[in-house]
């Protein structure tokens, strides 16, 4: 049985996308980064850089002791190459998943949340910062609409590619972006968005955390947007 340990954001959607397309059992323990428990120590023991997704495997191939993981991204391929699931088994596909699996990671991922943060979160309103990244989104969401020109699914066959990039689309209204100027990206939005295992992974989101993201309370806002090095050091003494 996996353990997600999840808070119900873009990051934390991708591995319940993945648990919800393979159809096998899974738990999930809250972690409501709102609220501080990614600071908790039993938490930090195996997600030390204090952010959710993380997992728990009791029953990993090596059968060895249970596999703790961090990083979405790591947990997507850990998990795809646990099931045989959402990547291609040859050189070249499995390649092109993983290729566009860091590209999400490094790029797509951070930028939404850097955009995020400025345009929606930052009460002191900076032109600069704002613009800068609701552009870079609007790059990147340009540069998977030319990607998925001639292809359904952005590595070829619906993959851990696409769990990964969907939760930063999801939001885009959020991100400054119209879907409609970007009609490849729009169309495969669409489709992943229908898939039965997505809509549950996203009504299971609901059921643990009704409240839509908004505003931060001013308590919310210390945890979550004040942290430095001293933040982990005090959770971990
Ligand atoms: N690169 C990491 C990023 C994880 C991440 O930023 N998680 C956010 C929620 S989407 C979080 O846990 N934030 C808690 C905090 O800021 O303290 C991953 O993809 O797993």
């Amino acid at each position: 049985m996996i353990e997600l340990h999840y808070w119900t954001t873009p990051n934390g959607h991708k591995i319940t996308i993945f648990l919800e397309e393979i159809g096998l059992p899974y738990k999930i323990v809250p972690v409501n980064i709102n609220k501080g428990e990614q600071f908790k120590r039993e938490f930090l023991a195996f997600s030390p850089n204090n952010r959710i997704p993380a997992i728990v495997d009791d029953e990993p191939a090596d059968g060895g002791r249970p596999l703790t993981l961090f990083e979405s991204g790591a947990i997507l391929l850990y998990l795809a190459d646990k099931t045989g699931r959402f990547i291609p088994k040859d050189l070249r596909g499995r390649t092109e998943t993983i290729q566009w699996l860091f590209w999400q990671m490094a790029n797509l991922g951070p930028m939404a949340g850097q955009n995020n943060h400025f345009n929606n979160y930052a009460v002191e309103k900076l032109p600069y910062a704002m613009d800068r990244y609701r552009n870079e989104v609007n790059r990147l969401y340009g540069v998977l609409d030319r990607q998925l020109a001639d292809r359904t699914f952005i590595a070829g066959d619906y993959s851990i590619a696409d769990m990964a990039s969907y939760p930063w689309i999801v939001p885009h209204e959020r991100q400054g972006q119209k879907l409609e100027d970007f009609p490849n990206l729009k169309r495969w939005f669409e489709a992943v968005r229908a898939r039965p295992a997505v809509v549950h992974a996203y009504e299971k989101a609901k059921e643990i955390n009704p409240n839509p993201p908004g505003i931060r309370t001013a308590e919310e806002r210390a945890i979550l947007f004040g942290q430095t090095a001293a933040s982990v050091r005090a959770a971990t003494r």
